[in-house]
């Protein structure tokens, strides 16, 4: 067989191999096999050198012609297989836009949580400010400084958890006001704060007892304040709480910190006073303690109280939390059951 008719066949064959060429890899094979160096065309054109120089010319025009065809017929073949790839992936990857989306699960905020912040927002709308502290205390700021010195009897009452002899878990919020009343300038001022926080105290715990819960404490030290200040600004924000169909009572206590120092009552919101479980049948609750700062504590934190007076209260959020949502065990808001967690979803 001379070469043209080689040649011939060559283009017949690899013709069918490109028209049957499945994938574009398949196509590229055939393209290294045919028209690359080691290929059959190549090798034609290097034979041609046993040619006689009358037939080179036309042999080699030949060659050349059948390569450029099957190199156009790879090219064109190229393009029909990309676009079915593309056809392929396009229709593979449909997105069935009418299929029901996946249910996120969205949490909920702590209902205490939810209970602090909105108490803070109460008092940051009348310009308080909120200050956070150690729960890492020292017996100084703790006790001493609320005018509960070593061996006084009310220390009883919050005993704590000590990590040395002078250091301990806080047992309430108050040595966060008193670091804040020895910082302030009163030059520039009253003090206006709350602080919030968790607390520790070495109860055995209960259905109303835990041994650590969370407080909220405020403090205003300003020049002229007085009891009608405490009694105002506590029935604001109790009837922000509660209602503001409520009514509150003020009945005499003792804190070692305050002088003269109160317990304070909201009217029963379960039965508006008749009488009922919520509040004993006594018709009121009993919903924070507070006071007028003693003098002592004012001189103890460099404040004359010949000049200044001031009034505190503290609350406990589990028990605003519980009496809101009659929920009737501390318990549950330390032991992170979802089916009690996922009741307090912001409506
Ligand atoms: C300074 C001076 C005085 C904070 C006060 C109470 C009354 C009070 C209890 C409420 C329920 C604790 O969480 S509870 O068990 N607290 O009754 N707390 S006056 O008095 C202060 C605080 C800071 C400098």
């Amino acid at each position: 067989m001379n070469l043209k008719e080689e040649l011939k066949n060559l283009k017949l064959k690899v013709s069918q191999q490109i028209e049957q060429a499945k994938t574009l890899k398949e196509l590229d094979n055939i393209r290294v096999e045919t028209l690359g160096k080691k290929g059959p065309i190549t090798q034609v054109l290097h034979g041609m050198k046993d040619l006689s120089v009358i037939e080179r010319p036309a042999v080699g025009a030949f060659a050349n012609k059948i390569r450029d065809t099957l190199a156009a017929q790879i090219e064109k073949k190229k393009q029909i297989l990309e676009r079915q790839a593309l056809n392929d992936a396009l229709v593979q990857e449909t997105l069935d836009v009418t299929l029901p989306g996946k249910k996120v699960k969205r949490g909920v905020r702590h209902i205490l949580s939810q209970t602090q912040e909105e108490i803070e927002d109460i008092f940051l709308s009348m310009g308080y400010r909120i200050v956070e502290g150690y729960e890492v205390e020292s017996d100084h700021y703790n006790f001493e400084r609320m005018n509960l010195p070593k061996g006084h009897p009310a220390r009883d009452m919050q005993d704590s958890f000590y990590i040395s002899e002078e250091i301990l878990l806080r047992t309430h919020t108050s040595p966060v006001q008193a670091r804040v009343m020895e910082e302030h300038d009163f030059t520039k001022g009253g003090l206006r704060m709350i602080s919030p926080g968790r607390v520790f105290r070495r109860d055995t715990d209960d259905a109303t007892h835990s041994h650590q819960f969370h407080q909220i404490e405020g403090l205003v030290i300003d020049k002229g304040i007085t009891m009608g200040d405490l009694k105002g600004t506590l029935e604001f924000v109790i009837k922000k709480i509660f209602g503001e169909e409520r009514k509150i009572r003020l009945r005499p206590s003792f804190f070692p910190f305050t002088e003269p120092s109160v317990e304070v009552d909201v009217s029963c919101f379960k039965c508006e006073g008749k009488g009922c479980n919520v509040c004993k049948y006594t018709g009121w609750i009993e919903i924070l303690g507070a006071g007028m700062v003693h003098p002592k504590v004012l001189k103890m934190s460099g404040i004359d109280p010949e000049v200044y007076a001031g009034f505190a209260f503290g609350l406990g959020q589990e028990r605003i939390a519980m009496l809101r949502f009659g929920i009737n065990d501390i318990r549950y808001f330390y032991t992170n059951d979802m089916r009690f967690l996922g009741q307090f979803a912001r409506l």
